[in-house]
């Protein structure tokens, strides 16, 4: 079934409710309008010759409007392919030439970047704006669209996104994910979160990944409830709402954040009924610390873009520190010996995880996904994990060389494969460091050629219009060789160790 189908019977019995508050433009949207909205762009795209299973890439700021975008692609049966604000004309350039899009949305400053893109590539897209004050070609006479779209029928299995993630090759990968991985998502985590219609989620995530789009968005409209919708997390912003929200999603800087401000208090969450943190290990330290400030235990879970959610702590019941709860009815999660054998309590191993959750493969990639499935249907994830006798899952590290930066991540291989090609590089190795506001931050060991000079800033200037900002290393170290085992592979745990802290 099309996953729009399933809020549209909500967003017809609730029209006149408020669907998102946006209190930095003082205005409501209600979910007639977000309907009604949809449907007028749904029109449009298919006034432009969109047919299902095609591609709408959208890299736009966050606004009502996208969001009802992202609703309209879904109607129209085309596959939605969200981008970060963050990502420059390389790594743009790379997205448009691998998913051939039909469609692309952006802002009107990225016109050039995307007609040059559109000329290198051969790839014939249409090309809309969309700005975050409700303007933009895309809704150019927007009113003179059909107010109803008949939602185009899809099966479970049809794909509603594509969600790009790095790899440990430093190719992206485009994951592949169905109308049913969404929408059993949304079922089970609406339950094990005890959604109801009257929460109101404070919505401070960017709309471009699993976190702030399908987690946050889909339970809210799959239940029709509010959301109180910010531009971006800023703590000023998200203090003067909390009182009026029910429930908070974030990364862990979110709340480490929200920690570090003197006013934030118990008496400011007497509305809240939840905190929920994913995306990247919330510090124990950091549970504890909230748990005292405000009373609140910060519920954790586990997801990645493959896979939505596969594990939560309890709504009723223990919030273990330093877990990440138990499997999600329906998902299976085991941990596995490199040898294959399922092991056993508290042993650590590969984390595996089966169940309508899990991505249909990666877009033109069947080798990769073949790589990245067992032959018992398990999806092999890259964290390395253990499973306590009660059933509760800790995420103890990572097979994948990842970085995992204020809940974004840095494939490493990417940001190497980029500084490797100045020509006074000889090689890098690119690390995580401990960075006190993101969790980790971006550390670069860089091996000179010969007699070469470079400086931190050449190499940051080189990288600016290849990589988003947020890849780019913040750390430099220069030496004269890598630490190499006697197989030859770079030792980044001696990086790490050595400068990591
Ligand atoms: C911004 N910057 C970052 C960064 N965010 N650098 C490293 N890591 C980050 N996460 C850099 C910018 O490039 C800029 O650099 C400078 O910091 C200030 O930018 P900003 O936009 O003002 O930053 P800020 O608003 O403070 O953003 C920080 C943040 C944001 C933590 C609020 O990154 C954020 O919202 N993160 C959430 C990411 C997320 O949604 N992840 C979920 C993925 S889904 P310069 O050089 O220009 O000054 C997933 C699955 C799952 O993982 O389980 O959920
Ligand atoms: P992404 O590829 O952006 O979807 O990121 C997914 C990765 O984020 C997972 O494979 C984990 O490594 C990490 N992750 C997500 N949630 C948590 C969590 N609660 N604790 C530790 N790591 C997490």
């Amino acid at each position: 079934m099309n996953l729009f189908e399933s809020f549209h019977d909500g967003f017809q019995s609730s029209r006149s409710k408020v669907a998102l508050s946006v209190p930095e433009q003082d205005r409501q949207v209600s979910f007639g309008e977000l309907d009604l909205l949809s449907a007028r762009i749904a029109n449009k795209l298919n006034g432009l010759g969109v047919k299902p299973g095609e591609r709408v890439a959208v890299q736009v700021d966050k606004s009502p409007e996208a969001l009802a975008l992202y609703l309209a692609v879904l109607r129209a049966g085309a596959v939605y392919l969200p981008l970060n604000t963050a990502y420059m004309p390389d790594e743009l350039s790379y997205f448009v030439t691998n998913a051939e899009p039909k469609v692309v949305v952006s802002k009107k400053s990225q016109v050039d970047v995307f007609t040059k893109i559109r000329g290198d590539s051969g790839v014939d897209f249409e090309f809309m704006t969309l700005e975050s004050n409700a303007s933009g070609t895309l809704l150019d006479d927007i009113s003179s669209f059909g107010e109803a779209f008949e939602t185009i029928s899809r099966s479970d299995d049809d794909i509603a996104a594509i969600l790009y993630t790095s790899g440990t090759t430093g190719r992206p990968k485009g994951a592949m994910i169905s109308h049913g991985n969404l929408l059993s998502n949304a079922k089970v985590l609406s339950r094990q979160w005890g959604w109801k219609s009257d929460d109101v989620l404070l919505h401070a995530l960017p709309i471009f990944h699993v976190h702030g789009l399908f987690v946050a968005c889909n339970i809210s409209f799959l239940n029709t409830s509010e959301m109180i919708y910010l531009s971006k997390f800023d703590a000023q912003m998200v203090l003067a709402e909390l009182a009026n929200a029910t429930v908070l999603m974030g990364v862990p800087t979110f709340y480490t954040r929200l920690l570090n401000e003197p006013d934030f208090s118990g008496e400011l969450c007497r509305n809240m009924r939840l905190f929920i943190s994913g995306s990247a290990p919330l510090l124990e330290e950091t549970f504890e610390e909230f748990k005292e400030r405000t009373g609140h235990s910060i519920l954790e879970r586990y997801g990645m873009t493959e896979t939505g959610m596969n594990a939560s702590n309890p709504l009723d019941g223990d919030r273990v520190p330093g877990t990440v709860g138990l499997p999600l009815p329906g998902t299976e999660i085991r941990i596995v010996s490199d040898q294959g054998v399922n092991l056993g309590v508290e042993e650590v191993g590969s984390l595996q995880v089966r169940g309508p959750n899990v991505f249909k493969g990666y877009w033109r990639m069947p080798e990769k996904t073949e790589a990245d499935f067992t032959v018992d249907g398990f999806f092999i994830t890259g964290d390395l994990g253990k499973i306590d006798e009660n059933g509760y899952v800790s995420i103890v590290g990572r097979e994948k060389d990842l970085i995992i930066s204020g809940g974004y991540n840095i494939y490493p291989k990417e940001v190497e494969l980029v500084i490797n090609e100045m020509p006074a590089v000889n090689e890098t190795a690119v690390f995580g460091y401990k960075h006190a506001d993101f969790g980790e931050g971006v550390a670069v060991a860089v091996v000179k050629e010969n007699g070469a000079e470079i400086t931190d800033s050449n190499i940051i200037e080189y990288c600016r219009d290849k990589l988003a900002a947020y890849k780019i290393p913040r750390v430099f170290i220069y030496m004269d060789e890598l630490p190499r085992n006697t197989m030859g592979k770079v030792q980044k745990n001696i990086l790490r160790d050595k400068y990591g802290s």
